[in-house]
């Protein structure tokens, strides 16, 4: 809660009584606030004086019409009986008011009005970029060792401040698939004691312009064509590539994108950066030059690209359902906040990297990040439309210890993101829409327009004021103002240039190469493969391979081929760097939390161990579900997925219970998936599963009659493909595997 002022309306009350019949001011009518303003500008600040005894306002209700003392669990929707907007009880809301049964529908029908009327306006412009989302609340937890670096409160040990995230892509409509390669953003609104903290970030350390002004072009080229409007959230087709091509300051972020970190396996698995540098302040006023980075507890995961594609189509909401799904199954996402910190000198640089280029990163290595709180999201909204679809993130908001830099890419977010919410949430009003509302006392100056809702007392909406006893009174340091920074600004030209320092297109993108493994190596040729052979022009295959030669000749070779081209020379050679081990995927051992596995079931078979098994997978904090035949119950269990409906790619590993013989539906006219049928043993789209499962490098056990299926499948004694005794033993070897995330050993780690 924030604090109170010091002075209570009471005090301030009586202040201007006190006035008012110390000036023996008659109480004339029309006098137009609540006290005598005196002739000297009012100097101590108070709360805004009362209303006149004689106004009212309207009576605190929800827009629904709930007292607003209620829990916001329940201001939704009011009482039993329907109602129009303006809570009159109807009596039909099937049938338009007509002249007799055969109509014509009159025009008096005020409900058929309102309902098609109110309808016809449900849409609201989806955001230009980033369209497509999803969102979750949670809970910040400071550590307390960021106030060393910066007064922001919310970072206090053991502070809790309220939050709310919006995960999304960048390139698809709001209606587009989860799972397309692309880069993600990671927003977060921090809901503190001292306004609101809005950390605009994004799953990839850097960006495809330097400068603000490009991000049109960028965004243009991206986007579908504008002629047949297609691809569709998609990086693979000829403008994108033509623009990356030629604009060669994007060879960096299209890397990262190339990458696994393209397409998550999960936004409770992938990192979050505030990509710029900031500038913050502590309390004693120093400053330093800091990166937001966001670690998920569960490590960064991705899919495989054959995965994403299946996904796109058999499970276009993958991303939105394990969100939601995680935290309804307690699996609540975590991430640390942390921060990577610089002196801050006036050239603005460490270790030779120019910390205003947003094209840059500062490897880990040099500059470890350190931990400074905890995000833990725990409840998914109520109504997708009222909070995430409305939430209004703006990169300016920042708050006391928090400040901006030069650097060109933030100087033009700061416009931007202010700007666009004018014409998407229709005025400048959207801070009072309920998820935007700070947590904090409001007390600004800001008046009327488009959905006003709030019920501004007071006539003096101005400074300097003395109608309204002066109020409100600027800020100083002791009532934790916030303070922009007061950099010097060197005397330079007005120009349009960037400093020499941004011209290294090369470099880091060498780095990031160099710090994948193989495999990782290996995805990112397939993924520029893939792409450059979606394009139809051979010049922009071309113009990009001399990018890729400048990066790295083996990497180039690798994409040429695949194209059919020859590979270019480098135009210069490629720059000698120190990779970054912190950035492979690879490598570690994480937390298993929240897992999918299934389990194929065999209702012929020996169920006994089923319920065990189930329960013992709960117990690791992952979350089992049960695949047989059909629907209904199975051993006594809830039956989640039949063959019908189950798909290898929403699943982390496979467990097989039993061996099923074909169902009566495993027919390719019934279900296409059937087509796969290589014996009569085992149902057919039980093999396609386990094969999916196999070549996406999940684990696979079984015990009792599932060690048929391995057999079947010719997988027996491969690696990550464990048959025990039992089912217990069974879980325990393949939890193993689900720690390192995939079956890495099945990808063969050379460059093909
Ligand atoms: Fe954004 N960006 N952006 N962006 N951005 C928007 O704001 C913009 C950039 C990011 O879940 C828009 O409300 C410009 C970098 C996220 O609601 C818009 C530039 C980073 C989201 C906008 C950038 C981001 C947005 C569109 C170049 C990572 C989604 C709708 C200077 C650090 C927020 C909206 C949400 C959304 C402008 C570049 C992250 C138009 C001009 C770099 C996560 O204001």
């Amino acid at each position: 809660m924030a604090k109170k002022p010091a002075r209570k309306i009471k005090d301030t009350v009586e202040a201007a009584a006190a006035k008012v019949s110390a000036a023996l001011t008659p109480d004339v009518p029309g006098s137009p606030g609540s006290g005598t303003p005196a002739v000297e500008e009012p100097a101590t600040p108070h709360d805004p004086l009362p209303p006149k005894p004689e106004q009212g306002a309207p009576e605190s209700r929800t827009p629904t019409g709930a007292a607003t003392d209620v829990p916001p669990t329940d201001n939704s929707q009011q009482g039993e009986y329907l109602t129009s907007a303006h809570g009159l009880r109807l009596r039909d809301t099937d049938h338009s008011l007509k002249a007799g049964p055969r109509g014509p529908v009159l025009l008096q029908d005020q409900h058929f009005r309102e309902k098609i009327s109110h309808f016809d306006h449900e849409r609201i412009p989806e955001r230009v970029v980033h369209a497509r989302g999803t969102g979750a609340h949670g809970v910040f937890t400071g550590y307390g060792t960021g106030e060393a670096v910066s007064r922001a409160g919310f970072l206090a040990k053991g502070k809790e401040t309220a939050v709310f995230v919006r995960f999304s892509t960048v390139l698809g409509s709001r209606g587009s698939a989860d799972t397309v390669r692309d880069t993600r953003g990671f927003a977060t609104k921090f809901y503190t004691d001292e306004g609101v903290f809005d950390l605009v970030g994004n799953n990839i350390p850097v960006f495809f312009i330097q400068d603000a002004i490009k991000f049109p072009d960028i965004i243009h080229a991206g986007k579908p064509h504008p002629d047949r409007e297609i691809p569709q959230a998609q990086s693979a087709h000829d403008s994108f590539w033509d623009f990356v091509s030629l604009h060669t300051e994007a060879q960096h972020h299209t890397m990262w994108n190339m990458s696994d970190r393209g397409i998550p396996r999960s936004y409770r698995t992938m990192e979050g950066f505030g990509v710029h540098t900031f500038r913050l302040s502590n309390a004693a006023g120093e400053t330093v030059l800091a990166k937001f980075h966001w670690k998920p507890k569960l490590g960064v995961h991705s899919l495989t690209w054959e995965e994403a594609q299946l996904l796109s189509g058999v499970d276009p909401d993958f991303h939105r359902r394990d969100l939601y799904d995680a935290i309804e199954a307690g699996a609540f996402p975590e991430y640390e906040l942390g921060l990577q910190i610089f002196p801050d000198n006036p050239e603005e640089t460490f270790a030779g990297i120019d910390l205003l280029d947003p094209t840059k990163i500062v490897p880990e290595e040099l500059a470890p990040v350190q931990p400074v709180g905890k995000l833990i999201l725990n409840r998914t909204p109520t109504n997708f439309f009222a909070e995430t679809e409305q939430a209004a993130f703006i990169l300016g908001n920042f708050v006391p210890g928090i400040d901006a830099t030069n650097d060109p890419l933030l100087q033009g977010r700061l416009f931007s993101y202010l700007d666009t919410q004018l014409t998407r949430l229709a005025g400048p009003n959207f801070p009072q829409i309920p998820i935007n509302r700070p947590h904090a006392p409001v007390n600004d100056m800001l008046r009327d327009g488009y959905h006003q809702n709030a019920v501004h007392g007071g006539v003096a909406p101005y400074r300097p004021n003395s109608l309204d006893g002066g109020n409100p009174f600027p800020a100083g340091d002791a009532e934790n103002a916030f303070l922009d920074v007061p950099v010097t600004v060197t005397e330079a030209p007005k120009i349009r240039q960037n400093p020499a320092s941004f011209d290294d297109h090369y470099s880091q993108v060498r780095l990031f190469w160099l710090s994948m493994t193989p495999v990782e190596q290996q995805h990112i040729i397939s993924a520029y493969t893939f792409e450059l052979n979606k394009c139809y022009e051979q010049a922009i295959k071309e113009r990009q391979l001399q990018s890729l030669a400048n990066i790295d000749p083996v990497l180039c070779q690798q994409v040429a081929t695949g194209l059919g081209l020859p590979a270019p020379e480098p135009t210069a050679p490629p720059a000698d760097v120190e990779p970054s081990p912190a950035l492979s995927q690879l490598g570690h051992t994480w937390p298993a939390d929240g897992r999918t596995i299934g389990i194929v079931v065999d209702p012929d078979g020996d169920t006994g161990d089923l319920g065990a098994i189930r329960q013992a997978i709960f117990d690791a904090g992952m979350v089992p579900l049960l695949i047989a035949p059909h629907g209904g119950m199975v051993g006594g269990l809830p039956v989640q997925r039949t063959f019908a409906t189950a798909r290898s790619v929403e699943f982390d590993a496979i467990l097989l219970a039993g061996a099923p013989v074909p169902a009566p539906d495993a027919l390719p006219g019934r279900d296409a998936k059937a087509g796969a049928a290589t014996t009569t043993v085992v149902d057919p789209r039980v093999l396609l599963l386990v094969d999916e499962s196999w070549r996406h490098a999940k684990a696979i056990g079984a015990w009792g009659a599932g060690a048929t299926v391995l057999e079947a499948s010719g997988i027996t004694g491969t690696p990550g493909v464990v048959s025990k005794k039992t089912a217990a033993a069974t879980l325990t070897a393949l939890q193993k595997f689900l720690g390192a995330h995939r079956v890495w050993e099945r990808f063969p780690a050379v460059i093909a």
